[in-house]
């Protein structure tokens, strides 16, 4: 015991009415919601790094937050592991997920620091059998320590790249042990700070023959969660290869991944790429590689990746709306990849974080599923794409153009435009969010 959140109390479902700021509101985990409890539709995950291990810095000033478990030892690592496990209890969250370097202090070397983080999963591990959450995911920081600064898997040096490879090797062993669901790849310096020292066709060879040797390695030891990617454009990278979903994608097609490689999405990656949240959602989806979000929301003025809690129900409602469309989550869930406001200092602030994002989560899930009961909105979208069921639509699909020009002049065909009808199902949107 760190006793460090020691005066709040477990926070437990109230209602709307609630009278206290420590209780839900709208995320009631038993809620029966489309068939299935809302707990099971959500798989909240709290993170780690950004709860745990962040120290309040930002890129004009240092630590702000003086958290007893901040230091570079074993001893420190394992307070900070209970202070986690205390948080988790009071907020009863059903996953969490962690980086190597969230859990372990950095050794000197690649055996030290195998040692520390295995000593860690044993700690962790012990905690998990004793009723705390699952793991969603595991991944490697591969973007913090100095020697990753040109990159992991495609770093100009193949004593980087071995050293990613060994590093990666030991957190999907130690991702294992832990029952996750998942395994993440973020590629935060994998890509570059200017084309002049780049070449491009290298380092995509061996960015594609890395991620084939995590699949192979994934199959050899039995992992049977999903290796996810998660895309983003830069920062802090000038350039990164996972730009976004269609770029991922395109990537996993061209070195023969995309039936073994899913994603995660980040609502603040999708904003720095230019698109939306449920636009990365939704294509991922229609192309078959959905697999888990990390939520969040950008601060829409400042143009960088602000990891806030979410707290808006519209924005998430579409996300959410896009999610369930895809059949809901499989081994995925909803990571609150968000960190508290630098001036944000309390044990309180850390919970109510949660509490809230956790609560509009809430909200909107559950508005996006009335709105799949509902039907409206499917049946308008089938209805604009019904003229596609008629035989010679079918046929076009295999056709070629001649064929085509030929049956144009034939049948006189000479199309009338239909409404699109946006304003009619924004309407019915927000008769629903
Ligand atoms: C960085 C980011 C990471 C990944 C895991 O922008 O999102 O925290 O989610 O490495
Ligand atoms: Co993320």
């Amino acid at each position: 015991m760190t006793g460090y959140f020691q005066d709040i109390p477990a926070i437990a479902y109230q209602g709307p009415g609630a009278e206290t700021d420590f209780a839900f509101r709208h995320y009631d985990p038993d809620e029966m919601v489309l068939g299935k409890r809302l707990e099971d539709h959500l798989r909240f995950a709290v993170a780690w790094w950004h709860s745990l291990a962040w120290p309040g810095t930002d890129p004009f000033g240092g630590p702000t937050f003086q958290r007893p478990w901040f230091g570079d030892s074993m001893d420190h690592a394992r307070m900070k592991a209970d202070a986690a496990f205390e948080m988790f209890r009071i907020l009863g969250q059903p996953f969490f997920c962690f980086h190597d370097v969230d859990v372990r202090p950095e050794g000197s070397d690649f055996a030290e620091n195998t040692r520390n983080l295995m000593a860690m999963v044993d700690y962790i591990g012990e905690k998990m059998a004793a009723g705390g959450p699952k793991l969603l995911w595991g991944t490697a920081n591969l973007f913090t320590h100095r020697r990753w600064m040109a990159g992991a898997a495609t770093n100009p040096a193949p004593d980087v790249f071995a050293f990613a490879a060994a590093t990666v090797k030991t957190c999907l062993d130690a991702t294992h042990r832990l029952g996750g669901a998942n395994y993440v790849l973020w590629g935060g310096r994998e890509g570059y700070e200017t084309l002049l020292n780049t070449d491009l066709a290298q380092e995509a060879q061996q960015a594609g023959r890395f991620l084939s040797m995590v699949v192979d390695y994934k199959h050899r030891i039995g992992f049977d969660g999903a290796i996810l990617v998660e895309p983003k454009p830069q920062e802090p990278s000038k350039h990164q290869y996972d730009y976004d979903v269609a770029t991922v994608f395109g990537f996993l097609q061209r070195f023969g991944l995309e039936g073994e490689v899913r994603l995660n999405i980040e609502q603040g990656h999708a904003i720095l790429a230019g698109h939306s949240f449920e636009h990365e959602i939704a294509l991922a989806a229609s192309l078959g590689v959905f697999g888990s979000v990390d939520m969040n929301r950008n601060d829409y003025q400042s143009g960088w990746d602000t990891d806030q809690f979410p707290d808006s129900v519209p924005e998430v409602a579409k996300a959410y709306y896009e999610i369930l469309r895809a059949g809901g989550f499989t081994t995925g869930g909803t990571n609150f990849d968000a960190k508290l406001r630098r001036q944000s200092l309390d044990a309180e602030d850390l919970i109510l974080a949660h509490v809230g994002a956790m609560d509009v989560c809430a909200r909107g899930l559950k508005a996006a599923a009335a709105l799949i009961e509902d039907g409206s909105l499917e049946a308008a979208r089938a209805a604009r794409y019904a003229g596609w069921d008629a035989p010679e639509a079918q046929a076009m699909l295999k056709g070629d153009l001649a064929a085509i020009a030929g049956r144009v002049e034939a049948e006189g065909i000479n199309p009338e435009p239909r409404s699109g009808r946006q304003e009619r199902l924004e309407n019915l949107w927000n008769r629903f969010v």
